[in-house]
């Protein structure tokens, strides 16, 4: 049973020393992880622009006049590509974005089978397609999906002066929807959208207080696109990121915590304190949905440096190594279960 975070804690948590508040992130993050694994995936936009939400950092809604270019649902053999060029270069996990507010019943098979087809190359899947309904979440769990993404973004406050359309309690809605059908969580926040320090607190407090845990906590850094009433959004400060990466290791200690968007923005050194600091999972590949990340050879060179190995364990490999040790693996926890895969 994790930890239930009240207010008064976690402001505490946010007021330590720097160098403290790193101590106890790095000190959980070794409990339940190897600190030299990193875990990797790889995103593609499978259905780029034109969506109908005003979520005002976006690039995507139709809203607002960013340049970018409308793609229909892309072809399967398209996504097949992309997905085998991701398993190829390391990455264990395919991210699949659509911008939709919701996803129809009429692309229910073809999401389907997108699921089925990227899963036979060996990859873990991952989708992000808007509010789903309780029959969608079970047919994308039903089709073998791992892991839906679906962010809160900031706190529940702060929620209506960065989107409109949509509330807090339809996000938490569909998490609850996501998390009854079996599949796995992503949920996180973006940093730098102008929110207070109570935002954020306010955000971590309430993801981690899920009835289960996200196994996946994406934290972004805003990435500012023209056209965007976002655009011109003051910069976080670095160490204040640093922070917020610190006090989701220490209230999320068993989560994989993923330096997600604004990469491109930060230098190696601060993305070594983020990964000292407990972020163990990245997007690779230089692409996000639209918007630009790293090159994968500039991210090879950086895992050289810091001696970051891709984290392999929480594919098939390890499921059969149990498999044949004859573990009965129901009855593990998380850590036991890692820790008998080794
Ligand atoms: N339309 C779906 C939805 O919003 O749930 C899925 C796709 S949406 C692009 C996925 C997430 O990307 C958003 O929840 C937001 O957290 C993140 N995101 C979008 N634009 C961003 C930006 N400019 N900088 C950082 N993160 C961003
Ligand atoms: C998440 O938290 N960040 C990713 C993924 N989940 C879907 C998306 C980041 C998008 C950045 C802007 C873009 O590429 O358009
Ligand atoms: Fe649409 Fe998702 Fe972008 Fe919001 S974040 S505008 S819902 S694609």
């Amino acid at each position: 049973m994790n930890q239930k975070w009240n207010l008064e804690d976690t402001q505490k948590l946010f007021k330590k020393p720097f160098f403290d508040l790193l101590f106890e992130a790095q000190k959980k993050h070794r409990k339940y992880f190897n600190p030299n694994k990193i875990q990797i995936s790889t995103l593609l936009s499978i259905k780029t622009g034109a969506c109908p939400e005003d979520c005002k950092y976006c690039p995507q809604s139709s809203r607002y006049k960013t340049g970018l270019k409308k793609e229909p649902l892309l072809k399967i053999d398209q996504i097949l590509k992309a997905a085998k060029k991701a398993k190829s270069l390391g990455s264990t996990r395919f991210c699949m974005g659509a911008a939709w507010k919701n996803p129809k019943e009429k692309d229910m098979p073809y999401l389907e089978k997108i699921i089925k087809e990227v899963k036979k190359i060996g990859l873990e899947t991952c989708m992000t397609l808007g509010t789903l309904n309780n029959f969608q979440a079970k047919r994308l769990a039903g089709a073998g999906l791992d892991f839906y993404n679906h962010n809160l973004d900031t706190s529940s406050n702060f929620y209506s002066s960065i989107i409109t359309t949509r509330t807090y309690e339809e996000r938490l809605n569909t998490l609850k929807k996501v998390r009854n059908s079996g599949m796995k969580i992503c949920s996180g926040g973006i940093m730098g959208l102008g929110e207070k320090i109570q935002d954020r607190i306010e955000l971590l407090m309430t993801l981690s207080n899920l009835s289960i845990q996200p196994e996946s906590v994406p934290i972004n850094m805003l990435v500012k696109i023209p056209g965007t009433p976002m655009e011109n959004t003051e910069d976080i400060d670095s160490f204040e990121f640093i922070r917020v990466i610190a006090a989701t290791r220490i209230m999320m200690p068993q989560s994989y915590i993923r330096l997600s968007a604004g990469r491109e923005n930060m230098n190696e050194q601060t993305q070594a304190l983020c990964f000292m600091a407990g972020a163990n999972s990245i997007f690779y590949g230089c692409k996000l949905l639209t918007a630009g990340n790293p090159s994968e050879e500039k991210d090879q060179n950086l895992f050289k440096k810091l001696n970051l190995y891709p984290d392999y364990k929480i594919q098939n490999i390890d499921a059969e190594k149990i498999k044949n040790n004859n573990l009965n693996t129901s009855k593990l926890n998380k850590k036991q279960y890692y820790n008998a895969a080794l």
